[in-house]
């Protein structure tokens, strides 16, 4: 501006620059643009201060005129940076609570609840009619030795069960359970008669996989020592149970042997029309009663083991044991 400006100049100036600064902060879009607009005009640096450093060359009566109108600009300035800030402010919240709104009438997508594996829950009906008749569940390590598995269940050196084709053997005469009946065993050491234990669980054998054979099963086996015990509460408790398992069917049982009970049955169920054998009982030998220390002319047992697969599969009308190993949720679902 040099030297010569003048009052007019000045009052032009602030007028443009009024005008102008009225329509840029209007077009201000965010508080960037906004933010660099005000620094230009209010700044140390800016438009404003500019105008008010030129007028040294003024009358000392034009000076105040042109100062009280530099102010109320500068005033009304800082109003509409003011206003325009807020106004920017509330559009953003505005546009960010539109796009993040939710619609709480759309209907729920439902919760993917799991569920339990069926084998699961036919081991647990089984066990809850045991525990309803005052059996306590007990369990066992899935490796065991022979006396465990074999001796004490007076089955003998050279029974075929013992066989290397039939059980899997580890190292340092260990083995994986051929059947629960070691817990049974490891139970009576620890407790005195009378029992009444369910022991469920895993057992293992070498059989090929097939629809109805895995090398891998679960047993419950039952066993209840007492004074006084005989045929009738066997016959009487695997009639009760095999009732609340199954209902109201034909129940036969069939003369069978087992190295550690006698006399032993099998029993069967007629389930559609056909016999299934579903599971294999008897009275304690007492060779194995008095094995444990357990006096054989006081006391007598009844034990019972079965298959859970079996169970599970009757009950569900599943033909392949392989099923219920595979994972496969679109089956698994169904229960
Ligand atoms: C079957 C047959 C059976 C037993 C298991 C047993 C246990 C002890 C003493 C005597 Cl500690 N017996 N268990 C008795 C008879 C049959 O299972 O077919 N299981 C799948």
């Amino acid at each position: 501006m040099g030297l010569t400006v003048s009052l007019k100049q000045l009052t032009d100036e602030l007028d443009q620059l009024e005008q102008k600064a009225v329509k840029d902060v209007q077009a201000a879009l965010n508080e960037e643009a906004l933010e660099k607009l005000r620094i230009s005009l209010l700044g140390k640096k800016g438009r404003l201060s500019k105008v008010l450093g030129s007028m040294a060359n003024l009358t000392s009566s034009e000076r105040p005129l042109v100062g009280q109108r530099a102010n109320v600009l500068k005033n009304q300035l800082q109003q509409l940076f003011d206003n325009r800030l807020r106004s920017i402010k509330n559009k953003a919240l505005e546009a960010s609570i539109a796009k993040e709104t939710i619609d709480v009438t759309i209907p729920p997508t439902g919760f993917p609840f799991g569920n339990r594996h069926p084998l699961i829950t036919t081991t647990e009906q089984i066990i809850d009619l045991f525990c309803g008749l005052g059996y306590e569940v007990k369990e066992g390590p899935e490796i065991e030795n022979d006396f465990y598995n074999f001796a004490a269940l007076n089955i003998p050196e050279e029974h075929p069960a013992r066989d290397m084709q039939d059980t899997f053997y580890l190292r340092n005469n260990l083995l994986l359970r051929t059947h629960t009946s070691p817990v049974q065993i490891r139970s009576l050491e620890q407790m005195k008669p009378p029992v009444r234990i369910v022991a469920p669980g895993r057992v293992y054998r070498r059989d090929a996989v097939d629809a109805t054979h895995s090398p891998v099963f679960n047993q419950v086996e039952v066993l209840a020592i007492d004074e006084g015990l005989d045929f009738s509460h066997l016959r009487g408790t695997v009639m009760a149970f095999l009732k609340s398992f199954f209902g109201d069917l034909p129940v036969r049982f069939r003369a069978s042997y087992f190295p550690f009970t006698e006399p032993s049955a099998e029993v069967d169920v007629q389930w559609k029309g056909r016999w299934l054998e579903v599971m294999g009982c008897g009275m304690v030998d007492p060779a194995v009663l008095e094995e444990l220390g357990i006096d054989s002319e006081r006391w007598t047992g009844f034990a019972a083991g079965l298959g859970v697969e079996r169970f599970c599969m009757v009950r569900h009308g599943i033909d392949d044991i392989r099923k219920l190993y595979t994972s496969d949720f679109r089956f698994l679902e169904q229960f």
